[in-house]
């Protein structure tokens, strides 16, 4: 039948949610039917996943289901946990945003050269990836390592503690910093190097595989486990444009990109730092990780714990009042990834660089917005300058879509046409994947063509009227990295 019911579990930065789709063959409506905390927990002095908890409240989103025919995972990317010989969870996986991480790029470039590590793996160098978690985790408790029979990037893993079959689905692989692009295999290289077993990880599949079944007879599909790629599968966009076409999927993080047929993995490549990640379509996502709406989320909390409650809508449209074109950071200054005050530390940033403070809570995310739009200015011209592509279109995926303001700006600074939207483009693309996976879809293209047809999408056109002033700041905000 050409008809289907699947489930999309999608673990975002502060909340999970699971959304419950049904295509008739021709339509296909939706709906958020459970909706779960995701918050870190303390956990032996590291921030963690509290999996006992999301398991509970997977299990809940099952029942209030009914019935289905599949369901898939999809999270950020990076985290993995680890199992034991019986298939149990033997500690709190760790959050990427935890510490321990600190000082491990250093450690690592003594045993691999950093162009070196990229040649292999084309991940932009971070130190949240996967690699370097694990060399903190082998100094820091070389034993737990040891006990672990099993290691499973997150999707996976939820899926597995459900009874699937444990596996590496490729896109959350490829976040890790040991997976070859151009393969899609393990580099040999990359593992050799630290001293990692291959043997330790599950045998590697393709995006949309069927890796099990429920009690309830539906299938588990490991859908694109990498929430980015989930995204980037509910891109409406038709292949033939995408020589002109960027994305940018807009939630916590800003994953600014464009889709190649092969990876990149010059040394230009690497100084840009763009990532060369593996799509649910086959094609690489050669994109930049921009640090995002955390900035925005981060301050917003802060401003709460201040006893200043703030709506979104409110912190944009004081935003929108203040002065523009003022102060600017480096969004992607490693001082903004931890949780905390942020706010502080963004005047910090403009007192040592000596800029105009912003005092205002509508100062502070003016700040932010203006300098956002700019790194996507400045990756969009990285991007152009290492695939020779002139970009005309910005396809804005996701939560951020809901940010007009963003939309706007990001327009107006880069000189693009912006297209917003889905709102819910991770949730579409799992469903899509499934749909594909069921094989009710034949292709990532036709989910696509059903996308365009189907979702609001908002168009946001260049205002000529301030691009020489954006012009002056972009000169003033490259001094600035
Ligand atoms: C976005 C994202 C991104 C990175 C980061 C850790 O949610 O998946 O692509 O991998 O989280």
């Amino acid at each position: 039948s050409n008809t289907a019911t699947v489930l999309a579990f999608d673990f975002g930065a502060s909340s999970g949610r699971a959304i419950r789709a049904v295509y008739d063959g021709q339509n296909l409506t939706y709906e958020e039917i459970h909706r779960f905390e995701n918050v870190p927990i303390e956990k032996d002095g590291h921030l963690c996943w509290d999996v006992e908890t999301l398991l509970k409240e997977i299990h809940t989103a099952i029942q209030k289901a009914g019935t289905f025919d599949s369901l898939g995972f999809d999270t950020w990317g990076v985290d993995f946990g680890l199992l034991d010989t019986d298939g149990h969870l033997l500690a709190n996986p760790v959050h990427y945003r935890d510490v321990r991480t600190n000082g491990k790029l250093e450690q690592a470039a003594a045993r691999m050269p950093a162009e070196e590590l990229y040649a292999h793996t084309g991940n932009q160098i971070m130190a949240i990836n996967t690699l370097f978690q694990l060399l903190a985790l082998r100094e820091q408790d070389p034993e737990l390592l040891q006990k672990a029979e099993q290691i499973l990037f997150m999707p996976d893993l939820f899926a597995a503690l459900l009874g699937a079959e444990p596996v590496c689905e490729r896109s959350i692989a490829s976040t890790s910093q040991m997976l070859d692009p151009r393969t899609g295999q393990w580099s040999r290289e990359v593992l050799a190097a630290y001293g990692l077993n291959a043997n330790r990880f599950a045998p590697l599949v393709a995006s949309g595989t069927v890796t099990g079944t429920l009690a309830n007879g539906a299938k588990i599909i490991a859908v694109a486990g990498h929430d980015t790629q989930c995204a980037s599968a509910a891109m409406p966009c038709a292949e033939e444009d995408a020589e002109h076409t960027a994305f940018l999927s807009c939630g916590t993080w800003s994953l600014l990109g464009t889709e190649l047929d092969a990876p990149i993995l010059t040394a230009d490549s690497c100084q840009s730092g763009l990532s060369n990640e593996l799509g649910a379509n086959g094609k690489i996502n050669y994109l930049k990780n921009i640090i995002g709406l955390w900035l925005i989320q981060e301050s917003r909390r802060e401003y709460k714990r201040r006893g200043q409650a703030y709506s979104f809508a409110e912190l944009e449209q004081q935003a929108l009042a203040a002065e523009p074109l003022r102060s600017f950071i480096d969004p992607d200054a490693p001082e903004f990834v931890a949780p905390g005050d942020l706010p502080s530390r963004i005047q910090e940033f403009c007192r040592k660089t000596g800029q105009p403070i912003p005092e205002t809570a509508g100062a502070v995310m003016r700040c932010i917005y203006e300098s956002l739009a700019l790194k996507y200015r400045y990756a969009i011209e990285q991007l152009s300058a290492v695939t020779g592509r002139a970009f005309t279109t910005l396809h804005v995926l996701g939560g951020g879509t809901k940010d007009r303001l963003l939309c706007q700006m990001t327009a107006d600074c880069c000189g693009l046409t912006v297209k917003a939207g889905p709102v819910e483009a991770t949730a579409l693309g799992n469903i899509m994947i499934q749909l594909k996976a069921l094989g009710v879809l034949d292709s990532i293209t036709q989910g696509r063509r059903l996308i365009a047809e189907t979702e609001v999408i908002k168009t946001y056109t260049p205002s000529t009227q301030n691009y020489a002033e954006w012009n002056a700041a972009y000169d003033r905000f490259k001094t600035l990295l």
